[in-house]
């Protein structure tokens, strides 16, 4: 089938079913949101037999909708409508939520469905709840559609006379210190995290609050910022306190940073924890170090999969520590909404010289994958329970072994942020893990991948598990077993001979001072375009026009 897909941007659960669909067979093409005229003139060009809206916040015109098939994913069960699905179900206490699939209507969200599922709901950001249950739902309705075009049989069910209008006014996502509790104010943080985030006032100043966590053990006024971890900062609750991550203020153009970055003259002390230390009552840690039957696992709770250069080094002394450790494998798992986004553009964004800022970070990613590459004597792997882009795939790959999660979205490639050269030794990698060839296209196609897709192509060895907590387990076991066999001693006895050559040592000495030559250029150089690029990404900028790559129905040269 030739699918349109119409969207405000191209998040993440739009390019899971771009892979879904085009690794199905379909021919799809993407055309974003800028003007109804340029929506109405894609559906022409292309004259699709079906239309989908994965994530769109604006009306489709019926010039459409009349004469193509076109649905809508609306992040709520049946009889829901409105903008803010997940963030009203999260804000009410709901148990069970949904995903529907919905013809494209005049009014907004009150067209037939095609097809819906239900799932329970977590006590987790709202932006978690999409990427995971939504986005898992949302494939299924969208296989299910399709197959009912093919066979020609749809059946649809009235969305309804009564509904749910989910529209939730600012002053809900407002904190109030004094009268909310620790869990009022988690829940008012996730039901608005990524967007648009809660907001309160803290030192006499408003602020959007993002990536909150619960602490069990720290107390204070409420309101009152009464410690420092990792960049984070906790606050008092009316009846205990809160870690806070990430804060954005309260002016045109800025952007979401680490806390302490945002709040000046904090008053607060740091109270460190390091992974590796152990607590048995809720608090706040970015890296978590756990030991189960001889094998290492680091799980990295970056926002957004962003690495700054503070985080990388802070990653870099955790890995360390394990490598210290008697244990037979280290395994880095990232979080599961994302295994890891590569460098930090925010906060390079947010540095006096980006470029300075861009370099050290690079350095410091480039640090970790050597750490990884220079462990002779234990298996390293990585586990990707959830997303992973740009330099955050390489420095996966940079493992012994890659094994990700079903449904994980990889965009292998550096292209999206101003065509940068890319490091983390990618150019050692790719050639030994695929083949100059494929390596080749890898590289040089923009567009994302399913894990499952990158196991064929041999990127990556394997794919299991259907959420992150299967995928946790399968890994376990998987791990547990190879640890204890023979193989594992022929491949370590192997890996340390290999390791602890000059050759070896100078090939990834080489690798690394020919990318850094590149992406020097690519800092420093005459061609600003990654700075441009950044600026647009950080920014949340809308697309001013869909760029050729994914709106095939826009090239000249048919493909
Ligand atoms: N450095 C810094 N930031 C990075 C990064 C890097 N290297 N790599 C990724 N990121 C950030 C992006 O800036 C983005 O940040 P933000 O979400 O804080 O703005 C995030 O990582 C991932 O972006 P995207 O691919 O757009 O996210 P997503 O698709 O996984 O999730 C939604 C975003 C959809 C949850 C969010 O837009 C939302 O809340 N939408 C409302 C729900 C909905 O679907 N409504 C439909 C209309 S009814
Ligand atoms: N029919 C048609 N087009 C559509 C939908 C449809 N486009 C996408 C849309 N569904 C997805 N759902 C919504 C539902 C409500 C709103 C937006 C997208 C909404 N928007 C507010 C507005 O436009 O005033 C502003 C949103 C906000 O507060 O952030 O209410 O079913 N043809």
């Amino acid at each position: 089938m030739r699918i349109l897909f119409l969207c405000y941007r191209f998040n993440s659960l739009s390019q899971r079913l771009y892979c879904e669909l085009t690794e199905r067979g379909h021919e799809v093409s993407v055309e974003l949101d800028v003007h109804p005229e340029l929506t109405i003139e894609a559906a022409e060009l292309y004259k699709p037999d079906l239309i989908i809206a994965p994530f769109l916040k604006r009306k489709i015109p019926p010039e459409v909708w009349k004469k193509y098939p076109t649905l809508i994913v609306h992040p709520g069960p049946p009889g829901d409508r409105g903008p803010h699905a997940i963030d009203w179900a999260i804000l009410n206490n709901v148990k069970e939520w949904g995903v529907i699939l919905l013809e494209a209507s005049e009014e907004y969200d009150a067209g037939d469905i095609w097809a819906f599922r239900t799932f329970p709901i977590r006590f987790a950001r709202k932006s978690s709840l999409y990427r995971n249950e939504i986005t898992e739902g949302a494939v299924e309705c969208v296989l299910e559609a399709i197959e009912s075009l093919e066979r020609g049989k749809i059946s649809k069910t009235p969305q309804g006379e009564k509904y749910n209008w989910n529209k939730i006014e600012k002053e809900r996502r407002r904190i109030n210190w004094e009268e909310d509790s620790t869990e009022d104010v988690l829940r008012k943080i996730y039901a608005s995290d990524s967007q648009p985030g809660a907001t309160a006032t803290l030192q006499g100043e408003e602020y959007y609050l993002y990536n909150a966590y619960p602490e069990e053990e720290l107390k204070g006024k409420p309101g009152e910022i009464i410690a420092i971890r990792d960049e984070a900062i906790c606050i008092g609750t009316g009846d205990g306190a809160i870690w806070i991550t990430h804060l954005r203020e309260k002016r045109k153009d800025s952007i979401k940073l680490p806390a302490v970055r945002v709040l000046k003259n904090i008053k607060a002390p740091e109270i460190p924890l390091k992974p590796w230390e152990k607590v048995d009552f809720k608090t706040y840690r970015e890296i978590v170090y756990e030991e189960e039957k001889g094998v290492a696992y680091i799980y990295f709770n970056f926002y957004n999969g962003a690495m700054s250069t503070e985080q990388c080094y802070r990653l870099l002394e955790t890995i360390r520590y394990a490598k210290k450790r008697p244990v037979k494998a280290i395994v880095l798992m990232g979080q599961e909404d994302f295994f890891s986004n590569g460098m930090n553009l925010n906060t390079i964004e947010n540095a006096e010289s980006p470029p300075d800022e861009s370099w050290r970070n690079i350095n410091a990613i480039d640090d970790v994958c050597e750490e990884i590459l220079k462990t002779p004597d234990k298996l390293t792997v990585a586990g990707m329970q959830g997303n992973a882009g740009a330099g955050g795939v390489f420095m996966a790959l940079n493992c012994d072994f890659v094994f990700a999660r079903e449904g994980v979205v990889l965009n292998p490639h550096y292209k999206n942020i101003g065509n940068l050269y890319g490091s983390e030794f990618w150019t050692y990698i790719l050639p030994r893990r695929v083949g100059w060839e494929m390596g080749k296209e890898v590289m040089e196609n923009r567009m994302p991948i399913s894990s499952r897709k990158a196991k064929e192509i041999g990127l990556i060895d394997d794919v299991f598990g259907k959420t992150p907590k299967e995928f946790r387990k399968l890994l376990k076991g998987k791990l547990e077993k190879f640890i204890n066999s023979r193989e594992y001693y022929e491949f370590i006895e192997r890996k340390k001979r290999e390791r602890t050559s000059p050759k070896w040592e100078e090939e990834i000495r080489k690798a690394r001072e020919h990318e850094l030559e590149k992406m020097k250029l690519n800092f420093y150089g005459f061609d600003t375009s990654y700075h441009i690029a950044r600026y647009y990404f950080v920014h949340r900028k809308p697309h001013f026009r869909t760029p050729p790559y994914l709106a095939k129905h826009r090239r000249k040269i048919k493909l």
